[in-house]
């Protein structure tokens, strides 16, 4: 027998012997009889189990983790925490159960940075809820917390509700495991043990968890408080500040008209998109006045150029050329197809000093036949993720696409009707969009661009976006 598997026994018949683990017939909150029963918060008072338990942590699951912090599930997990940050020299934070009433509303104490990786420590897990309000607060800082270290997985579906959460569990034991453990040293007979099985069998977990808070549900505030781009924080206090959701696609040719249609609009937009490949004469003049107007109108300017290239051709594309998008676009549209050196590109140009920009991944499609499909939206939205600080959000159609609140969700697409254009653009309703769909900024073009007064036809775009933003949110404004 190895070392690991005796130790475990060992652990095992330790805990039977100070009551951590009962067997006999308890009652449970849920009225149901249960034939065991554990209670690990007595672990506190037997060092020497205290100290099993971290070592055994340690090696044999903890050394080949790679994490920066270690968070404990409060109360039981925290001592155990405790031992093993100390003994790995790992950092260690707490999550509070409350949140403090005076001062900073924080709920994650210790020194930390939004993108670093937390691994969470729990005593026992059934259904995952008590991991998984530690997981939605560890991720509300922006924290990668994705690994949890589990003592003991009852095998009541725990496992399988982190995971849809995308939280992967390792565990020293699970109830099959304990018990099999027990009925070989004795501790308990073939009886009671199967009595067990029978009862977790039949007894799943009472809570089924979906899925970790909606983002969709959160107020921008709310999120540009979470947000690790500097572009999407900024974008998210604008469209509070103005309270205007709406993104004008400026699709015009000539920069007359665009600076022109810009005076009449600039005030009821959060977000410009433009494209300056179809700028008959573009110059850098023009350049200076559009970021003139952002400036006196509160806006952001988006260069939706959409890069599909390596990622050497689109530094190049994005910095040099006649357009020099770098200088004078806040963020860009890159598509996802040439995998992640594309983000590395416009991340390492960030870095060399031409600011804090931002990248709007194309996730979907709203165009009609378009060869999206829900695996490629998937592996977009887990590619972006290694990128948090140059990530500002997903162009996309569907709510479902992503839900992490840092990412902003881009809907093209949208005119006062379901329409379709002749070339396969399609539409959906400003309400459809923002209460079925998920969109947190919502683009129109054509639906504000060709209208005849186009000041107007803006306002009611804005305010009604807006309205159904506030019905979405509203069971969040304070
Ligand atoms: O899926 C997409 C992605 C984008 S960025 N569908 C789109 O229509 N777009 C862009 O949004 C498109 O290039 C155009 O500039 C704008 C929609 O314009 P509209 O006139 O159809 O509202």
């Amino acid at each position: 027998m190895n070392n690991e598997q005796q130790r475990i026994e060992e652990l095992a018949v330790n805990l039977f012997n100070i009551n951590a683990v009962k067997f006999g017939e308890f009652d449970t909150k849920s009225g149901i009889k249960t034939p065991v029963y554990f209670d690990l918060r007595v672990i506190v008072s037997y060092p020497d189990v205290m100290e099993l338990i971290s070592d055994l942590i340690y090696e044999f699951a903890f050394k080949e983790m790679d994490c920066v912090h270690i968070c404990g599930v409060p109360y039981t997990a925290l001592p155990i925490a405790t031992l093993l940050s100390v003994r790995a020299k790992k950092s260690m934070l707490m999550r509070r159960k409350e949140a403090k009433a005076y001062g900073t509303k924080k709920m994650i104490e210790g020194h930390y940075e939004a993108g670093q990786s937390c691994l969470i420590i729990e005593d026992v897990i059934t259904s995952g809820s008590s991991v998984l309000e530690t997981v939605k607060d560890l991720r509300k800082e922006g924290l990668k917390a994705d690994r949890a270290l589990i003592i003991l997985d009852r095998e009541q579906g725990g496992r399988e509700n982190l995971a849809k959460n995308d939280v992967q569990i390792k565990s020293l034991f699970t109830m099959s495991k304990l018990i099999e453990i027990l009925v070989q040293k004795e501790k308990i007979d073939n009886t009671m043990a199967n009595k067990v099985k029978k009862y977790l069998l039949e007894t799943p977990a009472a809570v089924k968890i979906d899925s970790l808070e909606d983002r969709t549900l959160l107020t921008y505030e709310q999120r540009s408080e979470l947000s690790t781009n500097t572009v999407a924080k900024r974008l998210f206090h604008i469209m509070s500040a103005k309270k205007s959701n709406l993104c004008l696609s400026i699709d015009l040719t000539s920069t007359i008209k665009i600076l022109d249609m810009i005076e009449k609009v600039g005030e009821h937009i959060c977000l410009l998109k433009t494209h300056a490949d179809i700028i008959e004469d573009f110059n850098t003049d023009f350049t200076v006045s559009l970021k003139n107007l952002a400036k006196k109108f509160n806006f952001l300017i988006l260069e939706d150029r959409k890069f599909a290239d390596i990622g050497n051709t689109v530094a190049l594309q994005y910095s040099k050329g006649i357009h020099k998008i770098a200088e004078w676009a806040d963020c860009v549209t890159v598509h996802s197809l040439p995998g992640e050196g594309i983000l590395k590109a416009i991340n390492n140009s960030c870095d060399n000093g031409i600011g804090s920009r931002g990248v709007f991944l194309l996730a979907e499609m709203s165009s009609e036949g378009n060869l999206i499909t829900t695996e490629y939206t998937a592996q977009t939205v887990k590619m972006a993720s290694k990128y948090p600080n140059v990530l500002t959000g997903f162009v996309c159609q569907t709510k479902e696409s992503f839900n992490d609140p840092r990412y902003i969700q881009l809907t093209p697409g949208v005119q006062f009707e379901c329409s379709k254009d002749e070339l396969g653009q399609v539409y959906n309703t400003p309400e459809k969009v923002i209460l079925e769909k998920g969109a947190d900024v919502v683009v129109v073009g054509r639906g504000i661009v060709t209208a005849k007064n186009p000041e107007a036809q803006a306002v009611l775009y804005k305010n009604v976006l807006w309205s159904n933003y506030l019905r979405r949110v509203s069971g969040k404004i304070e």
